[in-house]
């Protein structure tokens, strides 16, 4: 049985105090954006973006790692998700997402990590087929953790949370956590 913790649970991404890194849902440019990039920039501080310009640009299902600068956190994740109908395979490069910031978060010796719902807002996965792709990557990567204890889910609506934590009740491997 694994010792990681999944949990899914309603609000800011950009206020998660007790995480070691929260997970942006960027643009390829690692520029301040709207919905979760936005929330992530104005509250990190214009150094973030700074910083970022050195690791951008990245391809979809990538992710890179920064500093946290202003946020309440130790380090920021970026990744760049699928635009849903444009960049194929979607459901494998959403996956990648997951699976890439969960590795490039344990390869940095962090215990926990808030995610997102990369790619359902500007860029047009739907919610409840990118919830099953998510848990899926999850379920599929624990395996390779050594550092991570907690996963979280920061959903920006109850519909999302809802549509979440199903997903979560029905990946084999996660459920009954
Ligand atoms: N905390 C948690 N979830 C949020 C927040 C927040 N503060 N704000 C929005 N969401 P999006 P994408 C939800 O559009 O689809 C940006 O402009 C939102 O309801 O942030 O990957 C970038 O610059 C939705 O369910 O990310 C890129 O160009 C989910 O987070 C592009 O949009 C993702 O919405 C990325 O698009």
């Amino acid at each position: 049985m694994t010792d990681v913790r999944v949990e899914c649970v309603k609000g800011n991404i950009a206020a998660q105090p007790d995480i070691d890194a929260v997970v942006n849902a960027a643009n390829a440019e690692l520029l301040p954006g709207g919905g979760v990039a936005g929330a992530i920039h104005s509250a990190a501080g214009p150094g973030l973006a700074e910083e970022c310009r050195a690791l951008a640009p990245i391809r979809p299902g990538q992710a890179v790692i920064s500093s946290a600068h202003n946020l309440p956190n130790r380090h920021v994740i970026h990744c760049l998700g699928p635009v849903y109908g444009v960049d194929e395979p979607a459901d494998r490069l959403l996956a990648d997402c997951y699976r890439n910031a969960l590795l490039l978060a344990d390869r940095s010796g962090l215990e926990s990590v808030a995610f997102p719902a990369i790619s359902t807002g500007v860029f047009g996965y739907p919610l409840d087929e990118a919830a099953s792709v998510a848990m899926r990557a999850v379920a599929e990567a624990l395996s390779s953790l050594g550092s991570v204890r907690l996963i979280r889910f920061v959903l920006f609506s109850d519909q999302d949370l809802v549509e979440f934590r199903e997903a979560l009740a029905h990946e084999p491997g996660l459920s009954g956590q």
